[in-house]
């Protein structure tokens, strides 16, 4: 980990990453401000960006992996908070029956997002199986405070019928809209997204964003949701680089997908990723 990176344990045993102070002082000097630090009125009081990252115990590399692309990236204080369903059930979060159509065990449990962060600022959902190539911060200087939620608005249906270790692939419009997504939680539409809802609604009011009306979902460019398999980066066009890689079909930690696209950029951070653990254990 770089020395400009403080990581830390908050109360609840969970990773806290601060930045250099030096760095976010400059934060709301180039136009928009990232939103995040729009409400504080010193740059020592900025409250982190809260990260949420949907954790399934099958692909728990994946998430760490995920989460040490973004601490070892960021240049503004985040906050990494896996959605694991087994601690939101027994916290009386959730309890919808897992369907068959459900890859994943954060199909659902994701759209609790606004509530974990008590309805308030910007946070971001994000599916396990991303690898993030830049600093989160350049993500956040998109966010507009006029939009719900803003997202990769793919528009594409996936060849595949099965994905990862077999699991059944569903399609649907907006298909892959919900995998990253930033939620203005302070937003009176997301109200909407109580345990309740989430509990009870179905996959297309959810996944499709119904609780919204279009043109409360912003766009964010598709270098930030690049799907393994589907977005081609074009040769010298510099807008068509990955930003955040998603291995939507499974990614190399996945036995059958060791060799995928860009899996040589996941397994080069898996193995820093041990280095800093074996470090930790020294
Ligand atoms: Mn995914």
């Amino acid at each position: 980990m770089s020395s400009t990176l403080v990581a830390s344990l908050n109360p609840n045993g969970e990773e806290v990453k601060s930045a250099n102070p030096t760095l976010h002082s400059s934060n709301s000097s180039n136009g928009k401000p990232c939103s995040i630090n729009a409400t504080a009125t010193t740059t020592t009081t900025t409250k982190p960006f809260k990260i949420f990252v949907g954790y399934d115990p099958r692909e728990d590399l994946a998430f760490e992996v995920c989460r040490h692309s973004i601490l070892t990236r960021t240049s503004i204080p985040v906050e990494v908070l896996p959605i694991k369903q087994s601690e939101l059930r027994q916290n009386g979060l959730y309890w919808r029956e897992r369907g068959k159509l459900e890859s994943t065990e954060f199909s659902f449990s994701r759209f609790l997002t606004p509530y974990l962060a008590n309805y308030e600022g910007w946070a971001m959902f994000v599916d396990c199986d991303f690898l993030y190539l830049v600093d989160i911060k350049e993500l956040c200087q998109l966010i507009d405070d006029k939009f719900a939620v803003m997202c990769v608005q793919h528009d594409y249906t996936p060849k595949e019928t099965t994905k990862m270790d077999g699991a059944v692939q569903t399609v649907y419009p907006r298909k892959n809209w919900s995998s990253m997504v930033l939620y203005n939680c302070g937003h009176p539409k997301n109200r909407v997204l109580t345990p309740e809802v989430v509990n009870s609604e179905s996959g297309a009011f959810l996944h499709r964003f119904q609780w919204l009306d279009d043109h409360e979902i912003g766009a964010v460019p598709f270098v930030w949701n690049f799907l393994v398999g589907h977005n081609k980066v074009v040769e010298n066009d510099p807008t068509t680089f990955p930003k955040a890689i998603h291995y939507t079909l499974g990614g190399p930690w996945f036995e059958a997908w060791k060799n995928c696209e860009f899996g040589d950029l996941w397994i080069k951070e898996m193995e820093e990723y041990n280095k800093a653990m074996e470090k930790k254990v020294d």
